[in-house]
């Protein structure tokens, strides 16, 4: 009899893509080999089944490859879905997620590696610039939470699980900044998802990954 191989997932724990994939994937409660990265050194099998080279990359035991972090989070919750992440109004989960990976990540990346962005620079664009741009996707969180727990009621969505990484980097970004700002409710947000259960599980540590 043939034995299935073992589902493989490449990641890098502090990658919030990574983390958004590595969410979904422990919910649904699917197994799979876990293989911890570093991206300035990224296996040659990783590179081999999806040569854009970025985490998370998870291969089913099938073989098919799935290399877009939503498109993880999605597949995990197709598979299980035991706390209703995709029991939502899924268009507008879809439109803030998009906001969040399109515009507002490309301000975060500037805010936090403003060095790394020296054209922007020779602008005269400055990191801080860069957040104030970002915050104005935290001030639309912001309104949303005033009136509900979470980003799309008061029910966790995946709208909140795609989304939450990428806030824990912009506040960490500058952690004493986000906890004098006026974003109290967005604070709190983050705060629940950071001390949820599931999330201290997908943070734990692995060895790096030896083929
Ligand atoms: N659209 C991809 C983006 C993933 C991504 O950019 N991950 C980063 C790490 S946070 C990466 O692997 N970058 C490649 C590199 O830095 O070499 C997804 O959603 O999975």
């Amino acid at each position: 009899m043939d034995v299935m191989p073992e589902a493989i997932l490449y990641s890098f724990r502090r990658c919030p893509y990574a983390m958004r994939g590595r969410m979904g994937l422990c919910a649904s409660g699917l197994k799979y080999e876990h293989r911890e990265i570093v991206l300035r050194n990224k296996p040659v099998h990783m590179l081999e089944v999806s040569p854009k080279g970025t985490v998370p990359v998870f291969i089913k035991s099938d073989g098919t490859v799935i290399e877009e972090s939503l498109d993880l989070l999605g597949y995990s919750l197709e598979v299980y879905d035991p706390f209703g992440w995709l029991d939502c109004d899924l268009e507008e989960a879809q439109r803030l997620i998009s906001d969040n990976d399109g515009p507002f990540k490309h301000h975060l990346d500037r805010y936090k590696y403003a060095s790394r962005y020296s054209e922007d620079a020779n602008r005269g664009d400055t990191d801080l610039k860069h957040r104030e741009q970002a915050e104005l996707y935290i001030a639309n969180y912001e309104k949303r939470l005033g009136t509900s727990a979470y980003l799309l009621g008061d029910k966790q969505t995946i709208a909140d699980i795609a989304i939450f990484p990428f806030i824990r980097q912009f506040a960490n970004t500058d952690i004493n900044w986000w906890n004098s700002s006026p974003y109290h409710q967005t604070r709190d947000w983050l705060d629940r998802h950071i001390n949820s259960e599931l999330f201290i599980k997908v943070m734990q540590k692995y060895p790096l990954w030896q083929s």
